[in-house]
């Protein structure tokens, strides 16, 4: 396959959609579409990849980290790996697409490449990465972290509420913590992630394909503050050591400093706080206890600094203002911003200019395991557009035609990387 000519090893669109739809079967029936990394219906849904990439013919393993790998061995021993998948793992109430559009994306590359007899020189490698998404142990794209040396013994002490630790987790679903250190990779030479954008640009500009320039830096910060319970009924207003009040005025705070700095033209700047815990939690009780976590995401550090400053003082202030404590908040992750590489990129705008089709660059509000990646590899990551831009919520959809485009560009891209590079 040489520069420029059209490849012939096209995907199978039918084929990608029918098995997108497949695996989305595999969820909570009474609140789709929700497939948790560690539970029964993420390995229920692991055995049936795990088929697939055995019947496409691909080697099937699983590395120390969790990640389900399917390989194709190229003709060049030496030469390094290219590698290409997502995460199969959904956010609660999720959607069909959100990585698991880039994990089968990346099953139909694989079987093209070898139906259409393409030999690569490099190996290639089709992945799913274990538990991308934040879970019960409180730690985001956890596969992508081991393959990358990002994965610590700390981390994999992490514990969930019945007091099972993330490495047990682990080797729960067939990794080997113990040996995490044997899942970092130093043979990729490329990486690519195919994703739904998670946002309305391309579908409003009616483009086809996102080219990501860089991945959100994302801080994940858990504050407690705790008071005093007291009975509802009898506590005078002005005796009160209410630590729901003091949360309460934080999350506001918190809305708008976010709002502020993402007016400031300094980059993308969102934050949100997603989970909040009251303890006792009941109705005719003083809360004692209040815990929640923000969600703050920058392509700038300083922004993002400038940002925990911010929220230091004003939950000192609200700890004051309600007569509560503030524990120490706790830094649950900390991952900072990646730049996607600009020559696999730019190989990627011409395959997709070459299909067809339009493109933009955009960076991505979005973690994706990429991020991860792009420390150890060059890495690049291709949008589809979805309806909306929704995503996280069962509304999410993208068309066929989009998904097997935006593949359609990453497996000619593959082909012409191997071809061009060696
Ligand atoms: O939260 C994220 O950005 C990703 O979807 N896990
Ligand atoms: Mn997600
Ligand atoms: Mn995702």
């Amino acid at each position: 396959m040489t520069a420029g000519a059209k490849s012939n090893a096209l995907v199978n669109s039918e084929r990608l959609w029918n098995d997108l739809m497949a695996i989305a079967e595999f969820t909570l029936p009474e609140q789709p579409y929700t497939r948790r990394a560690f539970t029964p219906l993420f390995a229920k849904g692991r055995q049936w990849l795990t088929d697939k990439f055995t019947e496409a013919g691909f080697e099937v393993s699983l590395d120390a980290a969790g990640n389900l790998i399917g390989k194709i061995v190229g003709t060049t021993s030496g030469a390094g790996t290219i590698m290409l998948g997502s995460h199969s793992d959904t956010v609660p109430s999720g959607g069909r697409f959100d990585g698991v559009a880039g994990v089968i994306a990346a099953l139909e590359i694989g079987r093209v490449l070898k139906e259409s007899n393409f030999k690569a020189k490099h190996n290639i490698e089709v992945v799913d990465f274990l538990a991308e998404e934040p879970n019960v142990y409180g730690l985001s794209c956890v596969g992508s972290r081991g393959m990358t040396g990002n994965m610590d013994e700390n981390m994999l002490s992490f514990t969930e509420p019945a007091g099972e630790t993330l490495g047990e987790a682990i080797k729960r679903v067939g990794g080997a913590p113990n040996l995490i250190s044997s899942a970092k990779r130093s043979d990729l030479r490329a990486f690519f992630e195919l994703h739904i954008e998670q946002g309305p640009i391309l579908e409003q500009k009616k483009i086809d394909i996102g080219l990501v320039t860089a991945i959100v830096g994302i801080r994940r910060l858990e504050i407690v503050f705790n008071g005093e319970a007291d009975h509802a009924g009898t506590t005078p207003m002005n005796l009160r050591r209410d630590a729901a009040v003091a949360l309460a005025e934080t999350v506001v705070f918190i809305r708008k400093i976010a709002e502020d700095f993402a007016l400031r033209g300094e980059g993308h700047f969102v934050a949100t706080v997603g989970v909040i815990e009251i303890q006792p939690n009941a109705m005719n009780v003083v809360p004692q206890c209040a815990r929640l976590i923000i969600d703050a995401r920058s392509e700038s550090k300083d922004l993002m600094d400038r940002f925990m400053e911010e929220v230091k003082r004003i939950t000192a202030t609200a700890a004051e203002t309600y007569r509560v404590e503030c524990e120490v908040p706790k830094m649950l992750s900390n991952s900072i911003a990646s730049i996607c590489d600009p020559d696999l990129r730019s190989l990627l705008n011409s395959c997709a200019k070459d299909l067809g089709l339009t493109t933009m660059d955009l960076a991505s509000g979005a973690g994706h395991d990429a991020a991860f990646l792009s420390r150890i590899a060059p890495a690049a990551m291709v949008f589809v557009p979805c309806l909306r831009g929704k995503s996280h919520a069962p509304e999410e959809w993208a068309e066929a035609s989009a998904l097997a485009a935006g593949a359609n560009v990453i497996a000619e891209a593959i082909m012409r990387f191997d071809t061009n590079s060696l």
